[in-house]
């Protein structure tokens, strides 16, 4: 609950959480600035909820006698902070049952006797395993609670920023923000509302996102003045974030030697650049002795990069990695490099090919604290796209794989559609057919081989894989994303970069629980039911009633919000459609097109390029078919957009009647808030039923079986 209209929202964090651990006796054990996170986030529960917490004495007594336990319902001890109080040290069998391992972020929990133990590898698995004591609730202390074990698929669970220093003229505050200003900045100058930062360190934490970066991608003069003169403000965010275990990354510009060194060039092979960049780089670290690394947007969209020196993106990429490796820092470097100054009347120059085409031949170049960031698709974050082929293609890379939080194309916040079960789809996704490796084995650096894949031993000298990176979705708002529902994809975006195994279905479960406890809602019951109901399949209702089979991109070219069929056709972005009288469809074929299915390997490269064997929802990728196409669901492909478009708008006209079942049982600021929200998703829901159905009855001259109305 909220209660004050203007108080920020707890999110994911709503106090009532807490009552299961803040009502019970709990024993802190272990020693470090993160433990000393712990002890007041306990501290805090049970001064709240009545319950006591003590921490044990540390340094040991010097007998080394392990401290009397006395009465506790909960022990949270740090593996190695001397010698174990006694449930705790009777968990370690435990551990060694399972084979030992839990690893820094790790954690184990029992049950000893009476005592539910919560044993971790680290201080970090700690604090993760407080988290997530928060969201078992009353289950942790129950005496069935089965031993459990924990510990990240992924290493690397970063958000990246859009966030401008000073108001971009276009993009604003936030690029492609969609939920008020930064956190970080306003006007030109940092926020230095750190209580906000810190919250929002919190939630993070307890989603188990280790990583952000700060600054936006496309760095702007102010912004890359962040590395060097105004160094201090991003030190005060780091210290402000280091207390929950979050490492901060920066956004820099490639150019940075000549703007802010005044260095002729930035050659990446240039002697006088390797040394700007490696004094610039340790004084950050002496600022920020934990930083992060940097993450490089070049080549790209107008930003500086090593082409520009005939240099290859290798050379640019190793530039910083040798001046951050000294350090323990690393490079994101992004691979989505593409020509943004197309021709729409060249149909052989195809932008879902250009990120592989850049990079694949690179594989190998890269130091090993170089990681490369693959957006999950070809082409930009739309709501269907394959998975990108050049995740499959870089064995000796470190592969990060990136995801958009934000919601640029998925209806911007304004929409509710939780994309767990898309970036689920994903990250299960076996590029090499059933017998290979998932896309979150890339990511984690542990995938198997398939039939043509790649086999381990080339990935031997890369350490743990490139993790999961995301675009993050906040801003200072009071519900954090603009729509309180849209937290929820914050959630499942670290949930997932935790353990990408999860069940979406189950994240929006803990989610829920987290964010309106049962004791917070008049009817706890209804409230879940309904959440379900709204948010469950929302990013397939969102697919249905905006671009069709995979098309993407007709949205409106400056806000990309609502419907333009055509607003990108005729541009130099590289996003076309190709809809004529006949058909539509973007033919990416080896036998008659662009040649991009020949990026897969082996079975999908064969799939794709097969109009019978390619699957419905990607059919007009592909290729480009007659609107009298026969899917796989024995719909025309004509027929499917109607039927589609009509059945995605009727969806959210439920979505909204349903939310408002919950008037008067959950908070009224958040009630109102998103049925503002689901106000403005149908009227926009109507108008891309409605031009998108118009479009290609007026092109295709095909009517609708069912004779529903068609403009
Ligand atoms: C930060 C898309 C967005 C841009 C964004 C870019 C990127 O093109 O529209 O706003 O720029 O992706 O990922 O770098």
């Amino acid at each position: 609950m909220i209660g004050d209209e203007k108080a920020v929202h707890p999110a994911w964090l709503a106090p009532e959480a807490f009552r299961p651990l803040g009502s019970r006796r709990v024993l802190v054990h272990g020693d470090g600035p993160l433990v000393d996170t712990v002890l007041t986030e306990v501290t805090l529960a049970c001064a709240r909820f009545g319950g006591r917490v003590r921490r044990s004495a540390y340094p040991p007594p010097p007998e080394g006698d392990p401290e009397p336990t006395g009465a506790v319902d909960v022990v949270l001890a740090l593996r190695w902070a001397g010698p174990l109080p006694e449930p705790a040290a009777r968990a370690v069998a435990a551990l060694h049952e399972r084979g030992g391992g839990i690893g820094d972020e790790g954690f184990l929990l029992t049950r000893v006797d009476e005592v539910t133990v919560l044993l971790a590898g680290g201080p970090a698995g700690l604090l993760y395993g407080l988290f997530h004591l928060v969201r078992l609730g009353a289950a942790a202390y129950s005496p069935d609670l089965a031993t459990q074990r924990h510990r990240p698929g992924l290493r690397r669970r970063m958000l990246n920023h859009w966030d401008n220093v000073s108001c971009h003229p276009v993009m604003g505050q936030v690029e492609r923000g969609y939920a008020g200003g930064s956190i970080f900045w306003r006007h030109g100058a940092a926020r230095r509302d750190l209580a906000r930062v810190r919250a929002y360190a919190r939630l993070l934490a307890a989603a188990g996102i280790n990583a952000i970066s700060v600054n936006n991608v496309n760095v702007g003069p102010v912004e890359a003045r962040l590395l060097t003169d105004h160094l201090g403000d991003v030190a005060e965010i780091a210290d402000t974030l280091r207390p929950y275990g979050i490492r901060l990354h920066l956004s820099v510009s490639f150019a940075a030697p000549v703007t802010l060194g005044g260095l002729a060039t930035a050659d990446p092979l240039d002697e006088k650049v390797r040394a700007w960049w490696a004094t610039t780089t340790r004084q950050v670290y002496e600022r920020i002795p934990d930083f992060g690394g940097y993450v490089v947007k070049a080549d790209s969209e107008g930003q500086p990069g090593p082409f520009t020196y005939g240099r290859s993106h290798a050379d640019g990429a190793n530039l910083l990695a040798e001046a951050l490796a000294p350090l323990g820092g690393v490079v994101h470097w992004r691979a989505f490099v593409y020509n943004h100054h197309q021709d729409w009347r060249d149909r052989s120059t195809d932008r879902a090919r250009a990120a592989y085409d850049h990079f694949a031949p690179l594989d190998g170049d890269f130091r090993t604290n170089v990681i490369l960031q693959v957006k999950y698709g070809p082409i930009d974050f739309q709501a269907r796209e394959p998975v990108s082929p050049v995740i499959t293609a870089m064995p000796a890379t470190r592969l990060a794989v990136e995801f958009q939080v934000t919601q640029e194309y998925t209806g911007q916040q304004r929409h509710v559609c939780y994309l767990g079960p898309h970036w689920s789809e994903i990250l299960r996704f076996h590029p090499w057919g059933p017998d290979g490796g998932t896309v979150a084995e890339i990511a984690a650096g542990t995938a198997t081989p398939g039939p043509t894949g790649y086999t381990d031993p080339s990935r031997s000298g890369l350490g743990h894989g490139g993790g999961m990176v995301a675009v993050a979705n906040v801003g200072d708002d009071q519900f954090w994303c603009g729509h309180p529902l849209a937290q929820a994809n914050l959630y499942a975006y670290g949930r997932l970069a935790w353990d990408p195994g999860l069940e979406p279905r189950t994240v929006l479960d803990e989610w829920i629980d987290l964010t309106f406890p049962p004791g917070s809602t008049a009817d706890p019951d209804l409230v879940r039911e309904t959440l379900h109901e709204i948010m469950g399949d929302s990013w397939h209702t969102y697919e249905r009633y905006t671009a069709p089979l995979g098309v993407g991109f007709m949205v409106d070219p400056d806000g990309h919000y609502g419907p333009n069929v055509d607003g990108y056709e005729y541009s130099r972005w590289g996003t076309y459609h190709h809809a004529d009288r006949d058909g539509v469809g973007v033919d990416r074929t080896r036998a008659t097109g662009t040649g991009y299915t020949g990026q897969y390997p082996y079975p999908w490269s064969e799939v794709y390029e097969s109009v019978e064997r390619c699957p419905d929802e990607l059919l007009l990728f592909f290729h480009h078919v007659p609107y009298a196409h026969v899917l796989h669901n024995g719909s025309t492909v004509i027929q499917h957009i109607y039927d589609t478009h009509f059945a995605g708008f009727e969806q959210v006209e439920t979505m909204r009647r349903r939310w408002r079942r919950l008037r008067g049982t959950i908070d009224a600021p958040v009630f109102t808030r998103v049925a503002e929200r689901l106000d403005e998703q149908l009227r926009s829901a109507r108008e891309w039923r409605d031009q998108i159905n118009t479009y290609f009855y007026r092109k295709s001259g095909v009517p609708d079986e069912r004779g529903r109305r068609i403009y």
